[in-house]
């Protein structure tokens, strides 16, 4: 069954497309460098920092996690946005209860095989579509599009949602990712163009 996540913008706006973006028919790929290889065998996805127990997953561990099936809106900070994509994937609060987040922790920092970072309050994460995606349209996830796993962030840009994702950290302070250290807005709501810090 697939899900509809495409309201989510009426917690923020009026209209599902928001302020100063377009409506592209194809889903560009955009990386700050190309797109990383990756080594089923050894490839983990790893939990840490403000959490009562430190998680590693294989890749058939993770695939083997109760998964949503999704569609989705995609909005680039660079103006593009790509509506109704299908997402299949882990939702970020099934990740939280296995690790028991610490009281203390408050922010997110998403780590990535190709050195990308980009960070999130909590409580920004802890929502039924932040997915952990490992599948695209009914299939794998491509590639350049962030496979084996990325993150997906339907009410934030999408620089937020770090493709190929290997590792979450819990801090107990923000600490700013790849794009945020660049002058990229910590928050990002589109609704509110939130593209600049
Ligand atoms: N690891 C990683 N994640 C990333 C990026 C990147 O360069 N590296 N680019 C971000 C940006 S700016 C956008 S718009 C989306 C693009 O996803 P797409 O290439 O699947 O369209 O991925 C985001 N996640
Ligand atoms: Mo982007």
């Amino acid at each position: 069954m697939v899900e509809d996540a495409t309201e989510l913008y009426r917690e923020y706006g009026d209209d599902r497309l928001p302020p100063g973006q377009r409506e592209f028919d194809e889903f560009p790929v955009l990386s700050k460098s190309g797109t990383p290889s990756w080594d089923p065998e050894s490839w983990s996805f790893d939990v840490w920092g403000a959490v009562e127990n430190e998680l590693s997953f294989s890749y058939q561990a993770f695939r083997d996690l109760p998964s949503t099936t999704q569609r989705q809106d995609f909005h680039c900070v660079t103006g593009w946005s790509a509506l109704g994509c299908e997402f299949t994937g882990v939702p970020f609060p099934e990740i939280t209860e296995r690790a028991g987040v610490r009281s203390d922790a408050v922010h997110v920092l998403f780590h990535a095989l190709d050195g990308y970072t980009t960070d999130l309050p909590l409580s920004d994460c802890q929502r039924s579509e932040v997915l952990f995606a490992y599948g695209r349209g009914g299939e794998d996830l491509a590639e350049p599009h962030g496979g084996p796993l990325r993150v997906v962030t339907p009410h934030k840009y999408a620089y937020k949602g770090a493709k190929w994702v290997e590792g979450v950290e819990f801090l107990t302070e923000p600490e700013p990712g790849y794009w945020e250290q660049r002058g990229y807005s910590d928050t990002a709501n589109p609704w509110n163009e939130e593209r600049y810090g």
